[in-house]
């Protein structure tokens, strides 16, 4: 789909995400250790967790994990490896349809840096960032500039 050609409002979830296969994101199962290493090398504040079908389960992000293992006087490394990330990810997170429009994709980045957009059944397609958002918001405002002048 060509997303140059489309008026903003018509924008769909669809044709602004990041689609799955370019997402960084962990497993259910795995520890917080590996996702901490997930999240560290990708250089994201936080990923999706999928299950083994590729169905969207939560988020988890670096806060989560250092809260998590964060003691009395020290961070308990050694946690890391016996905690998974189903026990501490986030799941009252909003998600998107493919359909859902702009509007809509605009209110759920405003509280939230990412929203995963998942089908019918639960599965993952992808991601919509802020960034995105932004970016089409911006290229609007450029392209209609003199909407937003009072002709003074
Ligand atoms: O590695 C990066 N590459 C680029 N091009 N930009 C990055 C990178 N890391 C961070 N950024 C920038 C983006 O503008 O910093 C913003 C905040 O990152 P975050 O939240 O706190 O890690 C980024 O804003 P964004 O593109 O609107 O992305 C919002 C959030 O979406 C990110 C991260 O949690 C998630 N995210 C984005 N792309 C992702 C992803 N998660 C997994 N895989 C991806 N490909």
């Amino acid at each position: 789909m060509n997303i140059k050609a489309l008026p903003l409002l018509q924008l769909t979830a669809e044709s602004l995400m990041i689609s799955s296969e370019k997402v960084a994101h962990v497993q259910l199962n795995n520890p917080l250790e590996h996702a901490l290493l997930i999240l560290v090398k990708s250089g994201y504040s936080a990923v999706p967790v999928l299950d083994i079908q590729y169905r969207f389960k939560g988020i988890i992000g670096k806060n989560t994990i250092l809260n998590e293992i964060l003691g009395l006087e020290r961070f308990e490394l050694e946690r890391l490896s016996d905690i998974t990330v189903e026990r501490v990810m986030i799941t009252n997170t909003p998600c998107l349809n493919k359909s859902d429009h702009f509007l809509t994709c605009l209110k759920a980045v405003m509280d939230h840096p990412f929203v995963c957009v998942v089908n019918q059944e639960g599965y993952f397609d992808g991601i919509v960032t802020r960034r995105e958002i932004l970016k089409q918001l911006n290229k609007y405002i450029h392209v209609n500039k003199d909407l937003f002048y009072d002709g003074r």
